[in-house]
């Protein structure tokens, strides 16, 4: 974003989406108009697709959904990995004007079938190897009518994806939607209660490729993206198909699990300029002994990590060992992609960085006031890719949404230089002696020390029921548990944390409970010990 002279702001993407605007013609069809057919726009292990060869099977799969009696405004859901599939049902419901619901793969059945309920989809896209466990739930199912499998085969009671394409139309306009319309939901499991369904507009899309992947990564045509993280997950969603896409680009697609190995195999084949992973991933990319510049690819040019704060000595160690940045940015689901982020020419590791232009961010007390520089409080952000509220959940919306704010459940710190300094979720907080313990920053200490992995800290009452850390460590391969170490680690965090916070217990542990984009659930951890503790007490 470039601020002018007289106040007005500019975009490389050009004006700002307003009154009839779909987002399929700005992200797909208006590279035909702009000479780019030919060009690159996915490619996954089998298959690839130039520009046109995307918009034809978009227009044909909006068409197919249409036959087949699919609404405007109706919702079905994605259960699809990631493959060229993907983007041609996400953006041809879009042409459609139907709303696709974009759905974690990793979930089980039973979670897949309160998010279709929940949603009331009408039909489904989905990978043949996901189809048994859709098949599973279906007839609980009532409003989804119809299921599409990708590929040539139509299992049982479905439909195939590539003869629906075959006989469809290619030359229907693309809905009249508005730019304030509802274009797409993602679920959000948050880390307790039912999940919610966060429902975006057609001119959020334009507004995170603008500020975001304009503005901070500076993306041009040339590029080539490859994010670890999936596309039904915002931050994948942003990274491998909306942002390249605003400016020309192309995306290398993974369907499977991506683990150090295929991601190192993958970079070293496609040789992208960007790529987007989460902290674990890059700590358990650095422990490969292969690792070198580049991480394989002589294009990477910048590398973006998200999903939780990647620690410092994982962003230095990287920057050193492969020649290229992390940019660590803060994201929701709620806000669609990163608001608050490092940049090229602006980073500190350790740190979310600075808001990113076009965005704001308030940190702020119990009652919303802000609170003194330096000072711990809760994140705020205010800008244009903010949600439309929460499907059904009018409570949750009203606590979430305020006016043009959105609470994000984050701790913050804001230093002198105005730095944005990460200290966990607001509800994993609790009080020692009266004073507040970031279970984050007990585990960045206890991660600090050599024998330490991993580490998770929660609030656990002690026989006079006042609230004292306790860490669950999960040890370096090479380190054995002792209760020597264990008063090491002790010894340590009182050192560096300072001596309220050290955990009284300590657990070694084989691994953490996480979600399945690799947060560290605590409330897992407290459950556990609650039920640990309540058989103490009754033995
Ligand atoms: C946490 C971070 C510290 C934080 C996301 C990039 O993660 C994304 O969305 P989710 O809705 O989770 C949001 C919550 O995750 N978080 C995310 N990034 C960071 N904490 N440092 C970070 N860099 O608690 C936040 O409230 O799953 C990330 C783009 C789009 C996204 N949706």
């Amino acid at each position: 974003m470039t601020v002018t002279a007289d106040g007005t702001t500019t975009h490389r993407l050009g004006e700002p989406p307003a009154g009839s605007w779909n987002a399929a013609t700005f992200f797909v069809y208006r590279h035909l108009e702009e000479g780019r057919g030919e060009r690159l726009a996915f490619r996954d292990p089998t298959r690839s697709l130039t520009y046109a060869a995307l918009a034809e099977r978009v227009a044909r799969f909006a068409d197919g959904l249409t036959t087949l009696g699919v609404q405007r405004e109706q919702r079905i859901a994605l259960l699809l990995l990631d493959t060229v599939d993907f983007p041609v049902a996400f953006y041809g419901a879009l042409h459609a004007g139907v709303v696709p619901v974009a759905i974690n793969t990793l979930l089980p059945a039973e979670a897949w079938h309160t998010i279709l309920a929940d949603s009331r989809a009408v039909a489904a896209v989905v990978s043949p190897a996901l189809w048994p466990r859709l098949a599973e739930v279906r007839p609980r199912l009532p409003a989804l009518r119809h299921v599409i499998v990708t590929g040539q085969e139509a299992p049982d009671d479905t439909l195939a994806l590539e003869p629906l394409l075959a006989g469809a139309r290619a030359d229907r306009p693309p809905a009249d939607t508005h730019a304030d319309e509802v274009a797409f939901w993602l679920y959000s499991s948050g880390s307790t209660g039912r999940p919610k369904g966060v429902r975006h507009v057609h001119a959020s899309l334009w507004w995170t490729a603008a500020l975001y992947g304009c503005g901070v990564l500076n993306l041009e045509q040339d590029d080539l993206c490859f994010s670890a993280a999936k596309l039904f997950f915002a931050y994948g969603l942003g990274n491998a198909m909306t942002f390249p896409l605003a400016v020309g680009a192309a995306s290398v697609l993974w369907p499977e699990r991506p683990t150090p190995e295929a991601v190192l195999a993958i970079l070293r084949e496609h040789q992208p300029s960007l790529f987007f992973g989460v902290p674990t991933l890059y700590a358990a990319l650095l422990a490969q002994p292969e690792l070198g510049p580049g991480a394989g690819s002589k294009r990477l040019r910048l590398c973006v990590s998200a999903g939780e704060a990647l620690p410092r000595e994982v962003g230095e160690r990287w920057r050193e060992r492969v020649g290229v940045d992390i940019l660590d940015g803060i994201g929701s689901t709620e806000m669609l992609h990163i608001f608050l982020s490092n940049r090229p020419d602006a980073l500190r590791y350790g740190t979310s960085g600075r808001p990113v232009p076009g965005y704001e961010c308030r940190v702020v007390d119990e009652d919303g006031r802000d609170v003194p520089r330096g000072e711990l409080g809760e994140l705020w952000v205010r800008g244009p890719s903010a949600a439309e509220g929460y499907w059904c959940q009018r409570e949750k919306s009203r606590r979430t949404f305020l006016g043009e704010w959105t609470r994000t459940g984050d701790r913050y710190r804001v230093d002198e230089e105005g730095w944005y300094h990460y200290a966990g979720r607001a509800d994993d907080m609790f009080k020692v002696s009266g004073i507040w313990v970031s279970p984050f920053e007990v585990e960045s200490a206890l991660m600090a020390h050599p024998a330490v992995l991993e580490a998770a800290v929660i609030g656990r009452a002690d026989a006079n029921g006042l609230i004292k850390p306790k860490a669950f460590v999960v040890l370096r391969e090479d380190r054995t548990p002792s209760a020597a170490l264990a008063d090491e680690l002790k010894a340590h965090v009182k050192a560096v944390a300072g001596p309220w916070k050290y955990p009284r217990w300590i657990e070694f542990v084989d691994q953490l409970p996480k979600t399945a984009t690799g947060k560290i659930q605590r409330f897992r951890l407290r459950e556990r010990e609650r039920a640990a503790t309540a058989g103490e007490r009754a033995g």
